[in-house]
């Protein structure tokens, strides 16, 4: 049984790719020094696979910012406004097309960034045009496939297929349908794998859109291409790859190719097994994608055993290689590096590098009288061993917190008044004017605030002079916003990192790694909390700070909550319970600090929930459901607070077209989301749907460090107030301004402030 792997993480242990480009962009580290760490990087990930007993490993993997945006370098796909005249996209509009910048014509805008299926990763979406076409111009891939070989690895190289390629890529304004330009595509593509069946024995091409409800137009173009593609590969055999889901739904697809082998997701869906080996060509190999490339946790070899031997029942065990279920870029590189955990639930982790072992392991008991094997034998017994004491640790279970849940009654999910009533006592509560002004929660945080967090963390300060730090800090930004003529204000967040790690490592059920990153976007990641047992909150989380805040200044400061739904979504969550379970459970604890806010005399409570709609399933019949009970979840949360605390919430990405609804029942009663970008474009869902409650349009996108005007932000209010009765308008930023700097904050707000005052004046006027 082969092995191999779909991808490893980019960034290096320390993170040195983050380190060596973000000197690139700063202009201290040369082209030159980058490629070499690069290559050095490479190697290095290589020979972590091989030595844990990896087959075959991945070329391909490795990117400077995203795969998506390589395979538009690869084939060509540069969007106009770069005035690229062809040929290889250099390392120079590769880089304008990650981050925007500037030639010799001005400014270009980036390629627009998005979730990458259900996972914590955004990808680049690639511009096609109806004229649009393709041509192999770069050699990255073929270069680095050179590469492995000349270090004497047996390779598979890995790319987006060309179906995922063109769903996920964009129109760039003018509608049409992309999957037409797969006859275009297709030639380039089996170019490419002509030219890398002379140094990989093999090549996978990745289309997790098979989890997906894919267009039944779809079905022969791509049974058509990848025939086409499997001939190409000629000598180098063709794995069909599909992560993240299932294909069960989509077996006409898969059935019966010419491929080498088919890979499925048995994390996702163990189900899907014999569906998927029943519909195999005769020559096609099945895949198991038995490891669980999002998770932390270490396989349960005797689960994945049992698969195994159900896979070679219906193949026999030549017809099958072993995996992790998807690229291991989801996950942290090395649990060697964690000193910090605890011993025992450290002994239940697995990342990327033991992942990989964890593969050998599989394909090396599955093996005729491999189990036998003394070092085979140990092994397993210590994954059973580690397995048990998970299973029967008492850390895991918390009798009070299973309790609360059952006793979960229908009123908690009910404010105590509709909102016409709370909105009228909240106006009369916070003595707001209209079209308010605040803000979304964080403060730029400044080289002295990061470092004082560092030196505080590393027990350099102690915690008096912290706290007294911190104080400071919240002082300042309350006399900013009371300078700047905000109506709802902030304390800033000085003392947060991210808001998931935050929370997580004020909870209990939860812990955290020292070195756990994962690649968020480009050279950006986050250090995702892990979840290992029953979420509670032994004490208040964000009391203090907030009644601080709100002691400085007459106006309402808002207490900041994340939700339930985005601390799941950005966390490791356990793997041997229900993922909604532990929703709930985090629920409960956030209500807690929600009542516990509002008794201490916080008057409007944000709860930020922008990791709500990236965690739908990928299928959209499966959305109904999940949505419900995310929105559930918030409503336990903030159901608590009596009727005239103010309860606000914020969603960052602008694709809410779909699901306004859902964003209506969760009954917040203001809700901020990003809109400046598409000129208050997402309103008009909110109209169309009849959204009932205040919402607050971002009328800039901070993610820029260009100034708005008042003129340009009081226009994008007027069309706002055209849209949504302006009595239920809020004036704010896109998104949290933790990113700015204060110079750019504080002149970006003043503008915002004359323009809510311009339009006030306006429609009082009117009035
Ligand atoms: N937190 C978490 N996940 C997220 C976001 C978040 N996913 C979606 C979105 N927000 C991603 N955005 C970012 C923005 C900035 C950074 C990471 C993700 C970032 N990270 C620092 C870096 O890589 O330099 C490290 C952070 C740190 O020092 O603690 O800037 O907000 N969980
Ligand atoms: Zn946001």
């Amino acid at each position: 049984m082969l092995t191999h792997s779909l991808g490893f993480p980019r960034m290096g242990l320390a993170r040195e790719l983050k380190t060596a480009l973000e000197g690139f962009f700063a202009g201290t580290v040369t082209p030159h020094a980058l490629q070499g760490l690069a290559a050095q990087l490479r190697l290095r990930h290589w020979t972590a696979q091989r030595d844990a007993g990896i087959d075959l490993v991945p070329v391909g993997d490795f990117s400077f910012y995203d795969h998506m945006l390589d395979t538009a370098a690869l084939f060509g796909v540069v969007p106009g406004r770069y005035n690229h005249a062809g040929g290889p996209v250099e390392l120079d509009l590769y880089c304008r097309m990650a981050r925007g910048g500037q030639d010799a014509r001005g400014d270009v805008t980036a390629l627009e960034m998005t979730k990458w299926f259900d996972t914590n990763y955004h990808y680049l979406v690639p511009e096609f045009t109806p004229e649009q076409t393709f041509a192999l111009t770069g050699d990255a891939i073929l270069q680095q496939a050179a590469e492995a070989r000349a270090a004497g690895f047996a390779a598979k190289a890995v790319l987006p297929g060309p179906a995922t390629f063109l769903m996920l890529g964009s129109c760039a304004g003018q509608p049409f349908d992309r999957l037409a330009l797969l006859p275009k595509l297709l030639p380039a593509y089996c170019d490419l794998l002509a030219r890398l069946a002379a140094t990989c024995p093999w090549i996978e091409l990745d289309e997790p859109v098979l989890g997906q409800d894919l267009p039944t137009g779809l079905l022969l173009p791509f049974r058509r291409a990848y025939a086409a593609l499997a001939e190409a590969a000629g000598p180098a055999r063709l794995m069909l790859a599909a992560p993240f889901g299932s294909i069960a739904h989509n077996l006409a697809f898969t059935q019966g190719l010419p491929v080498a082998a088919l890979h499925v997701d048995l994390v996702r869906d163990p189900t899907q097994l014999a569906l998927a080996a029943k519909g195999l060509a005769p020559q096609t190999a099945l895949s198991l994608g038995l490891v669980d490339g999002r998770n932390i946790w270490r396989v349960d070899a005797a689960a994945a055993l049992a698969r195994i031997e159900l896979a070679a029942s219906h193949l026999g065990p030549d017809r099958l290689m072993i995996a992790p279920s998807c690229s291991l870029l989801h996950c942290p590189v090395d649990l060697d590096a964690e000193t910090g955990l605890d011993p025992e639930i450290r002994s239940w982790m697995a990342f990327a590098v033991q992942k990989c072992r964890e593969v050998r392991l599989l394909a090396d008991a599955a093996a005729p009288g491999g189990a036998d094997r003394p070092e085979v034998a140990a092994a397993l017994a210590e994954n059973r061993a580690a397995w048990e004491s998970r299973r029967k640790s008492p850390r895991l279970a918390n009798p009070a917190v299973r309790g609360r849940v059952a006793d979960i009654s229908v009123d908690m999910f009910h404010r105590p008044a509709p909102y016409a009533v709370r909105a009228g006592q909240q106006r009369a509560a916070l003595h707001l004017p209209l079209l308010p002004t605040t803000t979304i929660g964080s403060f730029p945080q400044t080289p002295e605030i990061r470092q004082t967090r560092r030196r505080f963390r590393q027990g350099q300060l102690d915690a008096s002079a912290y706290e007294a730090f911190l104080k400071t800090s919240v002082a300042d930004a309350i006399a900013r916003q009371e300078a700047l003529g905000l109506d709802v204000l902030v304390h800033g967040e000085p003392e947060r990192n991210d808001m998931v790690e935050f929370f997580g490592e004020m909870l209990d059920g939860f812990c955290f790694t020292r070195n756990g990153w994962v690649q968020s976007y480009g050279t950006r990641c986050v250090k995702p909390p892990v979840i290992y047992g029953d979420v509670s909150r032994p004490g208040p989380m964000t009391v203090a700070m907030a009644v601080y805040a709100q002691s400085l200044t007459p106006k309402p400061v808002k207490g900041m909550l994340t939700g339930p739904s985005t601390i799941l979504a950005w966390s490791f969550v356990r793997d041997d319970q229900p993922r909604e379970v532990t929703r709930r459970q985090i629920a409960l604890a956030l209500r807690d600090e929600v009542a516990d806010l509002e008794a201490a005399g916080i008057r409007a409570i944000q709860i930020d929930e922008p990791g709500l709609r990236e965690g739908l399933p990928l299928r959209r019949r499966d959305w109904e459901t999940a949505l419900a009970l995310a929105v559930d979840d918030f409503r336990l949360t903030a159901a608590v607070a009596r009727a005239k605390t103010q309860i606000h919430t914020h969603m960052c990405y602008a694709d809410f077209g779909d699901i306004v609804p859902a964003i209506a029942a969760m009954d917040a009663d203001v809700i901020s989301i990003e809109a400046s970008r598409s000129r208050m474009e997402p309103l008009a869902a909110f109209a169309r749907d009849g959204y009932p409650n205040e919402i607050g349009p971002g009328l800039y996108d901070i993610h820029s460090p260009r100034l708005p005007s008042v003129a340009e932000m009081a226009d994008l209010l007027r069309r706002a107030a055209a849209v949504i009765d302006p009595s239920r308008l809020w004036a704010n930023p896109d998104c949290g301004l933790k990113t700015r700097t204060w110079d750019e904050v504080t002149a970006a707000l003043a503008n915002l402030v004359q323009a809510a005052r311009r339009v006030r004046a306006e429609l009082q006027g009117e009035a």
